[in-house]
């Protein structure tokens, strides 16, 4: 089975090999997962630059740097065909009609029912994906991993701002609920606004003293099962300590490891791992990152999350 993806501009990228997963060859057969760039930081609040994040984490994936296998020993190249459809053409000037694009981008990749990651580009983007959803009719529940809840009703006079982008998730008449994973910049109003609208909420400081994050997050992507929803999982890099993840648009100190946060999403996606899946990486700004700290950190978060998606 073929299908096309609307509104994608498939001039910006097409990449020949990503760690050897990706392969030319590979193009007219049938994959088995899907990437999607989206080059937009209309909305970022601080530090913008996280347009540039998709092109140079392909920059660094396609790196001759590391080997397709993970620490668990799983070759991914036996397993994966992947094919990247290159960056949604945002405009860059419009962030409502950039999140219809999204939206309706993702929209095919939902439809396509294969498994995808949506690389950022700034956390307004999810706002499109929670669109896509509703237009697929299917529920969706969020797993939000991110040192900010991201409710603000509005933030700098536009209520589509990156700051905003679970407030407008949870308005979407398909939101089921989320959780909220490594918060510690928040508002007492967020919070009260979480607790009345099926958003749990988890600080980094209760994070870190889970025993095992690698069993926390199984645990909490099977409390999920059986609910006859989908999942979509949000990565905001600033989930990170900056010293890990300098590259982000808006840094908040104290946060987790590399370390602590692969267990942590490893343990998520082994939980859910008989539903398909769908995630974004979010937040990452080249600009900020001149030693190339966050991408590395990004690319090894991809091929672990990888290995830990494959169903046994
Ligand atoms: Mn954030």
């Amino acid at each position: 089975m073929w299908y096309t993806v609307k509104n994608i501009d498939f001039v910006c990228y097409e990449p020949e090999m990503l760690c050897g997963i990706l392969k030319r060859e590979w193009m007219e057969n049938k994959h088995n997962y899907h990437f999607l760039g989206v080059p937009i930081d209309i909305s970022s609040s601080y530090r913008s630059g996280a347009r540039h994040g998709p092109d140079n984490f392909r920059r660094i994936l396609r790196s001759e740097n590391f080997e397709c296998i993970t620490e668990t020993g799983v070759s991914l190249k036996d397993y994966y065909k992947i094919k990247d459809w290159g960056n949604i053409g945002v405009i860059s000037t419009n962030l409502r009609e950039s999140l219809r694009l999204i939206s309706d981008g993702v929209l095919d990749l939902i439809l396509s029912k294969v498994p995808f990651l949506i690389f950022g580009g700034d956390h307004s983007l999810t706002i499109g994906i929670g669109h896509a959803y509703k237009e697929a009719d299917l529920p969706v529940y969020l797993i939000y991993l991110d040192a900010h809840l991201d409710l603000y009703n509005e933030m700098m006079e536009t209520n589509l701002s990156h700051a905003c982008t679970l407030r407008r998730f949870s308005e979407i008449s398909n939101f089921q609920g989320a959780i909220v994973l490594g918060y510690r910049d928040f508002t007492h109003e967020q919070l009260a606004y979480a607790k009345n609208n099926n958003i749990k909420v988890v600080s980094t400081n209760e994070l870190i003293h889970q025993s095992d994050l690698f069993n926390f997050g199984i645990e909490i992507a099977q409390n999920l099962r059986n609910k006859n929803i989908r999942i979509h999982v949000s990565v905001d890099l600033d989930i990170l300590d900056p010293s890990f993840a300098p590259g982000v648009g808006n840094p908040v100190a104290g946060g987790i490891s590399t370390r602590e946060l692969m267990r942590l999403l490893t343990g998520i996606f082994q939980g859910i791992n008989t539903q398909i899946i769908s995630w974004d990486i979010v937040e990452y700004n080249p600009l900020y990152d001149p030693v190339e700290i966050t991408a590395f950190t990004a690319v090894k978060l991809l091929l672990e999350s990888l290995g830990a998606q494959i169903q046994q």
